[in-house]
């Protein structure tokens, strides 16, 4: 009988364990969508959108994506390097350490108007 009761709760342990791995498997989704997620199209000559304001401290996601040719954007003052493929989306997480604006351009020559292809990142306390 005790054999059986040891069976009993080694199995009803394996089951908790089992439900308490998949509910962190299920946990991550939930972590991740509190970092709020800004998706920025770049395209021949613009960043869009062109101003972004973030907090200092707090997280995001930013989803580069090229509506034509590839891009790059650098933001020195951020120390963001990115690259935006040709039909590609780019994800880089972010979490601005200081206050200011940083001003991001293309670092890939993209044709004509390139030199104007400019983004502002307002980072707030
Ligand atoms: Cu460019």
């Amino acid at each position: 009988m005790d054999y059986v009761m040891n069976f009993i709760k080694g199995a009803s342990t394996t089951a908790a364990l089992l439900v308490m791995g998949s509910l962190s498997c299920f946990a991550r989704p939930i972590i991740d969508a509190k970092v709020p997620v800004i998706a920025v199209h770049a395209r021949r000559y613009e960043f869009n959108p062109s101003n972004i304001t973030l907090k200092e401290g707090q997280q995001v996601k930013l989803v580069f994506i090229s509506d034509d040719v590839t891009h790059s954007l650098t933001v020195k003052g951020l120390g963001l390097e990115v690259n935006i493929k040709k039909n590609h989306s780019s994800e880089v997480l972010l979490t601005p350490s200081k206050v200011g604006n940083f001003v991001g351009e293309c670092s890939i020559y993209c044709g004509a108007g390139h030199d104007r292809m400019r983004i502002v990142f307002h980072v707030t306390k």
